[in-house]
């Protein structure tokens, strides 16, 4: 039996609610992780752009910002965004490492705790409000790695709506590629997936890791 909440652990409960998300561990069940944005364990990289909850209540009072909340047609009501958005169109000046950062671990890094059962390769799908052109790039990593194959999702269809997305940005395709984005887990056990802004103003709802190539999440 659960032994009774001592005052402290009450008064701790009441006064840090948040650290329940923080605590997650999110698991692994028949090759699939489903993540909620807001649930990460923790945030790095703050200095110039940091991640701020979103909730159908709540909306960051972080300037500028050139869109409303959206949290209405978010997954559990709620949405991290990368603030403040200061390149909003192509013609606002992009500042690297500040406003823009290709490479991905140096701006706004979130972390989430996954235990995994079965290792090899997840294919990567995140949930995402785009409403422009200058907000719609991340990068995902594992275990502080950045591999090739979690750089640059892109997305470029369904603006101004929430949307499912496994595309890689290329050379070839600003558009992004279809399949080119996945994480391989090396071994059962806990693990650290992390996030990582390539633009501010990204609005992130959700993320699925998937064995199955052709598994594709419903809008
Ligand atoms: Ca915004
Ligand atoms: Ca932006
Ligand atoms: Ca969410």
């Amino acid at each position: 039996m659960r032994p009774p909440l001592t005052g402290f652990a009450l008064a701790a409960l009441l006064l840090f609610p948040a650290a329940c998300a923080a605590d997650k561990v999110h698991e692994e069940s028949n090759g699939r992780v489903w993540i909620e944005a807001e649930d990460f364990h923790s945030q790095e990289k703050t200095e110039k752009r940091r991640w701020y909850l979103t909730t159908l209540k709540e909306t960051p009072q972080v300037e500028p910002d050139g869109d409303p909340n959206h949290a209405a047609g978010a997954s559990g009501g709620a949405y991290l965004e990368a603030l403040p958005d200061t390149r909003r169109t192509h013609s606002d000046k992009l500042i690297r490492g500040e406003n823009f950062a290709n490479e991905p671990g140096s701006v706004a890094v979130l972390n989430y705790r996954v235990r995994f059962h079965t290792p090899g390769r997840y294919y990567v799908w995140v949930r995402a409000y785009s409403t422009g052109t200058e907000d719609n790039g991340l990068h995902v990593g594992l275990n502080g790695q950045w591999p090739e194959s979690g750089r640059r999702l892109q997305w470029c269809e369904g603006k101004r709506s929430w949307r499912w997305e496994s595309k890689q940005r290329t050379e070839a395709n600003h558009c992004g590629e279809p399949g080119k984005i996945f994480l391989d887990i090396p071994a059962p056990g806990l693990h650290t997936v992390s996030v990582s802004m390539r633009e501010d103003g990204f609005e992130f709802d959700q993320m699925l890791l998937t064995r199955d190539p052709n598994h594709q999440p419903g809008n």
